[in-house]
């Protein structure tokens, strides 16, 4: 018997063997297929560019046969009662490239590495062909990007809903230290990995005359003269790491649905009427570049309601279609709201139900609450989307009237709970002082609220949607941020990665708890020794990276201080400025200084018309320019702002990092990413108890992270007695000189903007995110943290504990814990 089942086992190895070596056959086979036929070359003669594109266009083929495949696995769940499709709305979706992270999924990598090898090309080079599907701002689109991931490689039936920016994130030149903005026409590149769904279209419908009128079957209404535009879908196939599950992020493109305008033509203007659908197809034109700050455009209102509306029209008609009923749409489907910019899917669903499938108003309700779900990313006041009134009446009519009713029966329903207490009820209401309050939508018309930290979700529950809570404490909860790992940590860093498959074995790619076996390694002086010979070629590879791009040299044996995120007065890259301008001044007092060499990198991207933003780039750019006219102190201190920060760079830049900068006033980052970005590299993190940040400390312990600055609690108590920042100002010397600095200004060029800023009361109060009252401490610790550097065995064993720890911010975890809190659903397949 023993023998017989050996003898199947292996006959079954020989069998998958076999299988893999025609799959291999395949891929080289349908290459160069595709060079030859399609591109005209051959493998030996293609450029790097032609062989991206006939790489990206065959293993598009494998994933659209993968999709394909997959179908039947889901059809089979769809009969079990413990699983749900699982919708993500999201109006980013920071992805970047495909190509690395496709063939790493589907094991491929060496395959195609040993095919190049014929071509003369490196993986590398044909890699940077690709352009990054910049369709995100920052923390939130690429989280979406890597939850989507996760969820495929974990085996849910998830779909990703956005649009298709004809233009991402815009692109960043540097000019004397300003930022400049330069459009992302990134389709020539990247439409490969978009299939177009041209016969799925779904239209959708703005403006137009709305009327009421009663009729023997009760009230009707009547749209008038509407505009109809076309969603028509661009499915992009999300590969999952070693599983046959594939799911798609359905991006919707605006097309004008008849593409002449009859009317326009009948009355003679020919030219104007073949014109017409420009006016529609500039909804999905460009990505707003505004990240935790209110547009409040009509146009941005626009592309929500496009997208809300093709998606859930998609949702419910494949619900109807396998099952004939909405009955049991809830328990069917889960509809994620990622932040309030998809609340829209509310009313819209409202709509859907009442209108196209003529539910009544509590049916639908029931059904929709249920099935949606609200995630919120900021507490910052200025970031809360508030649309007026008149703007949404005219653009979505219909909708406005639904908002009315879910205002009117809520106020209704908040009335018993909470009676006759109006100033609670008001302010909680979804219309109030003529505009629609888009969080208070989204809360009252989901199940289930989440904060993205464990501080942020108290926050929430404290402060923001505090009524909310009181009236319905089971509604909220808590799911700290995580990130795809296989991404940032297996494909980005494979020196790592090798070393971590040695230790620990490779059962931490599949299995994320795993990665907490390398603290057993926490004293092994050759791992420590490898961990440093990593982490130096990780910042030789980053060096060669920034002098080929930027032609600026680094010094990879200084230390590698990392500030990475978008720009933002409360991410208070003031702070870290006005301590290297301290920092400067005591070199410049003492040019012996004995200290290692430090390389301050900075990258970040600013709002377009965030004037502040700007200055503070300036200031850095300036700050560096000068500094390099000092050959004495270049070669102790070095600030770098690096140009166009992207995913890209990012992948490049996490593993070469030392330390990792996580200043934001505390109560005000309401997780951060980029920390476990940074952490799971090995970079150790210097930070205030913000967000993540109070995580990481919980994980790591007090002895291996570097904590400074003022926790929530004392914040809020020194903003009810007043702060006072010229106070803090004129006591602490070396501050006052960093501050004073800035007036003179750095290469010829004043910042006294800045200074006024910090120190005269604006639009709000003097230095509204305290960056003078952290300071002293942020040097403080900094100082602590450079000693603590120098002892590199201690550094690189901080450096274990901060990978080993990072398991607890794989975004599998994220995944699980919204699977089971909140979507209440399982994987149709698991790994
Ligand atoms: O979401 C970020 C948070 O600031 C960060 O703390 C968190 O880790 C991350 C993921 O949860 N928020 C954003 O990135 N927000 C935006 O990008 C944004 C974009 C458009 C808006 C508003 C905010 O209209």
């Amino acid at each position: 018997k023993a023998a017989k089942a050996k003898a199947a086992k292996a006959v079954k190895k020989v069998e998958e063997a076999v299988l893999e070596v025609r799959e291999e056959a395949k891929l080289k086979d349908r290459l160069n297929t595709v060079l030859e036929y399609d591109l005209h070359t051959t493998p030996e003669e293609a450029s790097a560019q032609q062989m991206y594109k006939a790489l990206a266009r065959v293993v598009n083929e494998q994933l659209r046969q993968r999709y394909i495949d997959f179908k039947k696995t889901k059809e089979k769940a769809e009969q079990r009662d413990d699983v749900k499709k699982v919708y993500y709305i999201c109006m980013e979706y920071l992805m970047g490239q495909s190509l690395r992270n496709n063939l790493f999924n589907l094991g491929e990598m060496e395959e195609v590495r040993e095919i190049l090898e014929g071509s003369g090309l490196t993986l590398e080079e044909v890699f940077d062909c690709e352009p990054d599907a910049g369709l995100g701002n920052g923390g939130l689109g690429r989280l979406a990007a890597c939850f989507l991931s996760t969820m495929t490689t974990d085996g849910y039936d998830a779909t990703g809903f956005s649009l298709r920016y004809e233009y991402g994130l815009f692109k960043q030149k540097i000019v004397d230290g300003w930022q400049v903005e330069l459009p992302d026409n990134w389709l020539p590149g990247g439409h490969v990995w978009l299939n177009e769904n041209a016969d799925d279209p779904f239209d959708v419908t703005f403006y137009g005359t709305y009327q009421e009128y009663w009729t023997e079957e009760g009230l009707k209404f009547n749209l008038e003269n509407p505009q109809v535009v076309q969603a028509v879908p661009y499915d992009m196939y999300i590969s999952g790491y070693e599983t046959k599950t594939t799911n798609k992020l359905r991006l919707w493109k605006a097309v004008d649905s008849d593409g002449f305008d009859m009317a326009t033509f009948n009355s003679g203007d020919f030219t104007r009427a073949a014109q017409k659908n420009n006016s529609a197809e500039v909804i999905t034109k460009v990505l707003y570049p505004a990240d935790n700050i209110e547009e409040g455009k009509e146009l941005r209102l626009k592309q929500q309601y496009f997208m809300v509306s093709a998606s859930c029209q998609n949702i419910v008609r494949d619900h109807y279609k396998i099952y004939g009923t909405l009955d049991n749409f809830h328990k069917k489907n889960v509809i994620h709201i990622n932040d309030t910019h998809p609340a829209l899917s509310i009313p819209e669903l409202m709509r859907i139900f009442m209108d196209d499938y003529g539910c009544s108003w509590d049916y639908a309700w029931e059904r929709v609450v249920n099935t949606v779900s609200y995630t919120n990313h900021t507490v910052l006041a200025e970031a809360l989307e508030k649309w007026n009134d008149s703007l949404v009446r005219g653009l979505m009519p219909r909708i406005y009237v639904i908002i009315q009713e879910i205002n009117r029966r809520f106020r209704d329903e908040m009335n018993q709970k909470f009676p006759g207490d109006w100033g609670k009820i008001d302010y909680i209401s979804p219309l109030g002082d003529n505009q629609v309050r888009m969080a208070n939508l989204a809360v009252l018309g989901s199940h289930r609220v989440n904060g993205v930290s464990a501080l942020h979700s108290k926050i929430l529950q404290d402060d923001l949607f505090h009524d909310f809570y009181l009236a319905d404490p089971d509604k909220f909860t808590n799911v700290t941020n995580g990130i795809a790992y296989r991404r940032w940590l297996c494909q980005s860093n494979p020196g790592l990665a090798e070393l971590l498959d040695e230790t620990i074995g490779p059962d931490y790619r599949t299995d994320y708890h795993r990665l907490a076996d390398f603290e057993r390694f926490v004293r092994d002086e050759t791992v420590l020794d490898r961990l440093e010979e990593i982490k130096h070629a990780n910042k030789v590879r980053f060096a060669d990276k920034v002098k080929s791009v930027q032609g600026v040299d680094l010094d990879p044996d200084s230390i590698f201080v990392v500030q990475a995120k978008r720009l933002h007065e409360y991410k208070r890259q003031l702070l870290n400025a006005l301590r290297i301008i301290s920092r400067y001044q005591a070199l410049k007092a003492d040019p012996n200084l004995d200290m290692r060499p430090e390389t301050y990198l900075f990258a970040a991207k600013s709002a377009p018309n965030y004037y502040l933003a700007k200055s503070v780039i300036q200031l850095i750019s300036k700050i560096s320019e000068e500094i390099e006219q000092d050959p004495r102190i270049r070669e102790k201190l070095k600030v770098v702002f690096l140009e166009n920060y992207s995913v890209s760079m990012a992948e490049h830049l996490m593993p070469a990092a030392d330390i990792s900068e996580q200043i934001s006033t505390a109560g005000k980052e309401a997780s951060g990413t980029g920390n476990m970005k940074l952490m799971i590299n090995g970079a150790v993190t210097i930070g205030t108890m913000d967000g993540a940040n109070v995580e990481i400390y919980d994980a790591v312990g007090p002895e291996n992270i570097f904590i400074f600055g003022k926790r929530v609690e004392e914040i809020r108590k020194i903003l009810s007695e007043g702060y006072n920042s010229g106070a803090v100002y004129s006591n602490d010397p070396v501050l006052k000189a960093a501050v004073d600095r800035l007036s003179e200004g750095f290469a010829g060029m004043s910042f006294q903007n800045l200074k006024d800023y910090l120190l005269k009361p604006g639009y709000s109060i003097a230095d509204p995110y305290m960056c003078l009252l952290d300071f002293a401490d942020y040097c403080r610790v900094h100082d602590e943290m450079f000693a603590v550097y120098e002892d590199r065995r201690r550094w690189n064993s901080m450096s274990v504990v901060n990978i080993a720890k990072a398991y607890r911010f794989a975004a599998d975890s994220s995944i699980q814990n919204y699977a089971d809190q909140i979507w209440n659903t399982r994987p149709v397949l698991s790994i």
